[in-house]
């Protein structure tokens, strides 16, 4: 397989199938959780990439795998994700500057197929990213 065609072909979870984030939404896996709703979850990232960097995920996938597959239906929650990124940056005090950052696809370097956003903060940030 080349790499281009092992890029449009990676590890998608079947649409019943538990993820981690999954199981860190219902409580099953234990996680730092820094804010909570009905719709989402932020939670501090196990391997952190800067002093301030939480996950934040819908607790029901929806079949959110990626951001690539979001539909029209998706918007509203989509829109509420990001509005619950501002949220948790104001909670981390994160004023002078911060970096969300979605990972997607295997080019993208996503790991897991359960949409998230990553806020990360505390550090000056780089750019281009790696
Ligand atoms: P990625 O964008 O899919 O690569 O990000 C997944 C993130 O989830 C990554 O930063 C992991 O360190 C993080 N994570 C976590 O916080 N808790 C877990 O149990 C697992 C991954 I698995």
């Amino acid at each position: 397989m080349s790499e281009v065609e092992q890029a449009q072909h990676p590890q998608i979870p079947a649409p019943n199938e538990e993820t981690i984030f999954d199981k860190i939404a219902s409580k099953q896996i234990p996680a730092n959780i820094v804010y909570e709703d009905d719709l989402v979850m932020a939670f501090r990232d196990i391997s952190p990439q800067a002093p301030v960097h939480i996950v934040l995920i819908p607790k029901h996938r929806d079949g959110l795998t990626r951001l690539l597959v979001a539909e029209e239906r998706h918007k509203a929650l989509l829109g509420h994700m990001m509005w619950a990124a501002s949220e948790v940056a104001r909670r981390e005090h994160l004023e002078a500057g911060w970096r969300l950052t979605v990972n997607d696809g295997v080019w993208g370097s996503q790991s897991v197929y359960h949409l998230h956003f990553h806020i990360l903060g505390g550090r000056q940030m780089g750019w281009p990213p790696g």
